[in-house]
């Protein structure tokens, strides 16, 4: 070919394949009657064919799910503490909220020294604590510990932020870095009071402290430490849900945490991580998915709102990269959302909908916890109790629980009062 057809060609290939990657993600399907027909994997069939009869098979089925999680879904995570890691007490405040209850900041380090990467977990927990210590919960948070409460006792975080165009203009974020008017920022999604005056305690951290929430290719956060994920190892969510069984590791040494009553919570993006971490770390007694949607409690062979590709190409680096190979593919994926939630049996999970975030899927997200009974069941648990997703701020089940609520993409009171009473059910 001539050299100036060959260039002329190479630009015309050039643009078509870039056209190409945005016009693969196609139109979010927001219609039920557009749903694709979908066959979905059995959770309670080995992937040899053979069916689950027992609990005993069920223990193998689970190592083989977790397997295919990590292979197909969100990488593998590298096991355990890290050689080194150790816990420094930075501030300890009794008489916090009024005396109703203690505070105190703990920087988990990843590495021997004070140079290395660390988690700040800020603990809250009620002043008087009973024998066999309380309830708690341990969450994940988007804006820094400072955001849960306007406490000034709390510790502005120092860790890479987002700066979402609201952020910025609020002025909650300058230079990636949290502001002093960001204190009690995210209020309205932690009823910290409430929690408290439940007789349960809240322990949290900031995400970004684990890996900061951009497509870097990994330098920062904890991978300074482990390196760069190599072929089929972790992407984010999964180094978030590590930094979830790393805080899990320090409240494990706390007699005021009442062991038997650890829920790990998280909304959206971290509510994906709280299930993929949830499904891991057997030490968490409840697991609750606020409005994951897709990668989370929602079916992914649905392909309704938010889908594999979309959610891959806005955020390469949430997930392994072979998860890219089901891009407009969903019908290949050895596995679905409904075996992650069922990882969780005999476990309590809390998988709750909002029902103006169709971009998160309720009704995939509804179906992901009600595909996942049959392996309770098997285990000895009660499931949903309900065939069909419920009315609207009508939450069901025992062992395995759900509620679509009123509104949009969000963490409200609402949803905080059924988590509370689901903990508190254990
Ligand atoms: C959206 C993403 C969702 C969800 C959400 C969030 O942009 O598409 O999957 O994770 O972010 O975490 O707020």
């Amino acid at each position: 070919m001539h050299l100036q057809n060959l260039s002329v060609a190479l630009s015309l290939l050039f643009a078509m394949s870039t056209t190409t990657t945005f016009s693969q993600t196609p139109e979010p399907i927001y219609e039920e009657s557009l749903v694709p027909a979908y066959t979905l994997p059995d959770p309670l069939i080995f992937a040899d064919g053979t069916p689950v009869k027992s609990p005993a098979d069920w223990t193998k089925r689970r190592t083989e799910l977790l397997q295919l999680f990590e292979t197909h879904v969100y990488g593998k995570t590298p096991v355990g503490k890290p050689e080194g890691m150790h816990v420094e007490s930075r501030k300890k405040v009794t008489g916090f909220l009024e005396g109703k209850a203690t505070m105190e900041e703990i920087r988990i380090h990843f590495s021997p020294g004070q140079e290395g990467p660390f988690l700040d977990l800020l603990v809250i927990k009620p002043a008087e604590i009973p024998e066999g210590g309380v309830p708690t919960f341990l969450a994940l948070n988007f804006g820094g510990n400072q955001s849960i409460h306007p406490s000034p006792e709390i510790s502005i975080t120092g860790s890479w932020m987002r700066e979402s165009k609201e952020d910025l203009e609020d002025g909650l974020v300058a230079d990636n870095r949290a502001t002093e008017k960001s204190r009690g920022s995210r209020v309205s999604r932690w009823p910290v009071e409430k929690i408290i005056a439940s007789g349960c305690a809240l322990a949290t951290f900031y995400y970004g402290d684990i890996d900061p929430d951009f497509d870097d290719g990994f330098e920062n956060g904890i991978h300074t430490l482990f390196g760069k994920p190599g072929e089929g190892q972790w992407g984010s969510i999964g180094a978030w849900a590590w930094g979830a069984s790393r805080a899990m590791d320090y409240l494990a040494t706390d007699p005021a945490i009442d062991q038997k009553r650890v829920a790990l919570f998280g909304h959206s993006r971290l509510g994906k991580t709280a299930l993929w971490g949830g499904a891991q770390d057997e030490r968490f007694s409840l697991v609750i998915s606020n409005n994951s949607g897709c990668g989370g409690a929602a079916l992914s062979k649905r392909c309704f709102g938010e889908r594999v590709g979309r959610i891959n190409r806005s955020f390469p680096h949430w997930f392994s990269d072979s998860f890219t190979q089901y891009n407009e593919n969903e019908a290949a994926l050895p596995v679905d959302q409904h075996q992650l939630i069922a990882l969780i049996a005999p476990r309590m999970v809390y998988v709750a909908s909002a029902e103006e975030d169709r971009w998160a899927d309720p009704k995939g997200e509804f179906l992901g916890a009600k595909l996942a009974e049959p392996v309770y069941e098997l285990l000895g648990q009660t499931g949903l109790g309900a065939k069909e997703k419920p009315p609207l701020n009508t939450p069901v089940g025992t062992t395995v629980r759900y509620h679509v609520r009123t509104g949009i993409h969000d963490v409200t009171d609402f949803d905080w009062e059924q988590y509370i009473k689901a903990i508190k059910s254990l």
